[in-house]
């Protein structure tokens, strides 16, 4: 197992790569659920860190297709931002060449590995505090979009087919259910059940996009708001973890960055009286969004984020619940409850959310009059 993996292993496998500097340390970094990520710290001043990713092969199968997409988007993001003279400090993720001219290596072993410069004087945040990092994030992730608007989407694999599909998703749940491989489904009636009160209502930015309202864009897919960095002063950096770059409808990604910016707790949180909204936080977000998607976006797009605030708290809670009763084999997880923990964290949002509703219409609503839209 990786987790066991020493630092020599590490500085052998970075041998792999065309980097500079001398490498002196491995150190497990940053709090992702998927892939095992390590700073690779050079002694040398005038030479870059790295960060060196071990790819989860159990969530993406095929790296050669996945960092196709990387290179791609990667490269076409490079121009924009070379384009855009108002934001010289804006950096795109760049990827170190292997040593075999490829991106990424491919151990003996059969485990996949890439390494990237490391951005530095950057910060991720789990859980966002200030109206200032939320606004950033918003115009982080609206500016993706737009940038991406022009990149031919033929071009993308579909990584993970269906990743967004609440259909989909729900039809893992339900198979799931029906193995119980673990027995953990008698203690999950309460949780299935809320699920399966929401069911219907969960499907209209599918119903909405089937009546040709809605039209396919790339997206992010994984908004996050640890998956933005920013700089000291909680300006935007660059945005990160661009795996799941594929095409979607935009109310998913500004339903999972809601998800992960309203909450005042951790997206685990196991006290759930602690998960409250804060409302600042999301009309920051919507404002940062706005004054940058706002001018790309077609009117159905607005009416659909609304939707996605509550649809993307409810898939990732139907997603933790599937895993939970299939034994944890997709996210990372720190104890045996822990997927557990986080679907009743997620779910508890949900109906925070839901007890909020026509606050959060009215806020969309304002910001989208004020900027004119
Ligand atoms: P995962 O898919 O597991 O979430 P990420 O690519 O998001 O992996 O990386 C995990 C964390 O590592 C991020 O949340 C961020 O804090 C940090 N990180 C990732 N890439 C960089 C980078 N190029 N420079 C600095 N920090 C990074
Ligand atoms: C995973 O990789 P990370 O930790 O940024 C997951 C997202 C979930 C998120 C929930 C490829 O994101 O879809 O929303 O966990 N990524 C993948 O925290 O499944
Ligand atoms: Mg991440």
């Amino acid at each position: 197992m990786f987790q066991n993996s020493s630092q020599h292993d590490l500085l052998q496998i970075i041998q792999h790569f065309s980097f500079q500097g001398t490498p002196v340390s491995a150190k497990a970094f940053g709090s992702g659920h998927i892939n095992d990520t390590f700073l690779i710290e050079t002694r040398e001043k005038e030479y870059k860190d790295y960060l060196l990713q071990r790819i989860n092969l159990e969530v993406f199968h095929d790296p050669d297709k996945l960092m196709s997409n990387i290179r791609l988007v990667t490269t076409h993001l490079l121009t924009k931002v070379i384009a855009d003279k108002k934001h010289p400090d804006r950096k795109v993720l760049t990827l170190v060449p292997a040593i075999d001219g490829t991106w990424f290596y491919r151990s003996d072993s059969g485990q996949a590995w890439r390494m990237y410069d490391f951005i530095d004087g950057s910060k991720s945040y789990d859980v966002v505090k200030t109206t200032q990092q939320a606004s950033e994030g918003g115009r982080a992730f609206g500016e993706f979009q737009k940038q991406l608007a022009d990149l031919d989407a033929a071009l993308i694999y579909e990584v993970i087919p269906y990743f967004h599909h609440i259909g989909h998703r729900l039809d893992s749940l339900k198979k799931a259910v029906g193995r119980d491989v673990f027995g953990r489904k008698a203690g999950v009636e309460a949780e299935l059940d809320f699920i399966a009160k929401r069911e219907n209502d969960m499907f209209t930015i599918l119903d909405m996009a089937a009546s040709g309202q809605l039209p396919l864009r790339i997206i992010h897919n994984d908004t996050k708001f640890n998956n933005v960095l920013l700089d000291q002063h909680d300006r935007v950096k660059c945005v990160i973890d661009l795996d799941t770059v594929m095409p979607g409808y935009v109310a998913y990604d500004f339903g999972d960055a809601i998800r992960t910016i309203i909450n005042r707790a951790a997206e685990d949180e196991p006290n759930l009286d602690k998960i409250t909204l804060n409302m600042p936080l999301f009309e920051a977000y919507t404002q940062g969004y706005m004054e940058k998607a706002g001018d790309f976006l077609v009117r159905a797009e607005i009416e659909s984020l609304l939707h996605g605030v509550f649809l993307l708290p409810y898939m990732q809670a139907v997603r933790f619940l599937t895993d939970y009763l299939e034994g944890d084999i997709y996210f990372k997880t720190e104890h045996g409850a822990h997927n557990l923990q986080r679907t009743r964290a997620q779910l508890r949002l949900l109906f925070e959310l839901e007890a909020h509703r026509s606050e959060l219409e009215q806020i969309i609503g304002q910001v989208t009059q004020s900027q004119h839209f």
